[in-house]
């Protein structure tokens, strides 16, 4: 059985993992998932990205939000908005039953990866879905004329609307890969990287050490979905970090980051134009419609990425 690889942050690689459960069997896909937006509050290990994938393959995600579960209730938020509380940090009545637990485990001794598997047991989830890491990893960012601040911080409490200067991974150079994760993307016939954002969702995956080394060692199997259609990011602020950071905000600019360990990038149709360009860098630009609007384009983006590395015969 051919077994695929997606190096994972939370709403693309979501969407883009449950089209893929479509066209190859759930139990031959594994989901790399990034978990240095992870951090706690009121006491509680929150991990976003892998409760985003969570939620999605349980067809259970809010699909007006992309993350938390739909028919959410919020009784706890508004009664902690009496006591004046922090719910800046919307958790809903039902995903707080997933912290609860995730938190409750993780105290006894389990490690994340361990609590991830049982997790997605209970909602029958059949994609192998593996933290990046069992160590604590945390994305800081520095905002113009400010100072450092921590990644839901920026994300959620400024909703993004700050200029940044520089990103890191704490924790990230003294972590290991999970169990499997390294074994997976050696075993694997295809890797995808997820159109999630190259920097704070990609981008804390490469910095764990033998992960960017093992990309590099299995290239020719590396498929990147660009996240960026047309200058823009379909969602959140991956555009204006690439050119905070000094990168173009396009397809050729996340050409030019993934080039070391891709050997093709899938770029939407708008961004058709920039094909030569990005052949130029030594990856093979491969043109599809990227936009997964619904379930049966993500299954058509995952089948156009699984190609990109493998073409299929032609009848010539
Ligand atoms: N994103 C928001 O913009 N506002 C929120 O209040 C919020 C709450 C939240 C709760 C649980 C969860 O798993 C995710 C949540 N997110 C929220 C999304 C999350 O902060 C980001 O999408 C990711 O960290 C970026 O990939």
């Amino acid at each position: 059985m051919s077994k695929t690889v997606v190096m994972s942050g939370g709403v693309g690689a979501a969407k883009f993992l449950r089209g893929l459960s479509k066209i190859h069997p759930p139990d031959s896909i594994t989901a790399i998932i990034n978990v240095a937006d992870d951090f706690r509050l009121h006491g509680l290990a929150i991990s976003p990205d892998i409760d985003t994938v969570t939620y999605t393959l349980a067809e259970q995600v809010n699909p007006e939000t992309g993350w938390g579960q739909k028919g959410e209730t919020w009784r706890v938020m508004s009664e902690l908005e009496r006591y004046k509380g922090q719910t800046w940090f919307s958790l809903g009545d039902l995903d707080l039953a997933l912290h609860l637990y995730r938190t409750q485990r993780l105290a006894e001794g389990s490690t994340l990866a361990e609590v991830t598997k049982e997790v997605s047991a209970a909602w029958e989830i059949e994609v192998n879905l593996l933290p990046v890491t069992n160590h604590p990893v945390r994305t800081r960012l520095t905002v113009e004329g400010e100072g450092d601040i921590d990644f839901q911080d920026y994300f959620v409490a400024r909703q993004h609307d700050v200029a940044i200067n520089a990103v890191r991974f704490d924790g990230a150079s003294d972590a290991i890969p999970a169990p499997g994760v390294l074994e997976a993307i050696n075993e694997a016939s295809h890797i995808v990287i997820a159109p999630s954002n190259p920097i704070v969702s990609i981008g804390p995956l490469l910095a764990i050490p033998g992960i960017l080394e093992a990309l590099v060692q299995n290239k020719e199997r590396v498929v990147a979905v660009s996240p960026i259609i047309g200058g823009l990011a379909l969602k959140g602020p991956a555009d204006r970090m690439l050119s905070e950071l000094g990168h173009e905000p396009s397809a050729l600019g996340v050409a030019s980051l993934y080039q070391p360990f891709s050997s093709a990038l899938l770029i939407d149709t708008a961004d058709k134009h920039l094909s030569t360009k990005i052949s130029n860098l030594g990856i093979k630009a491969v043109v599809a419609n990227t936009v997964m609007s619904d379930i049966s384009k993500a299954a058509q983006v995952a089948l156009s990425a699984i190609n990109a590395t493998n073409p299929p015969l032609t009848g010539a």
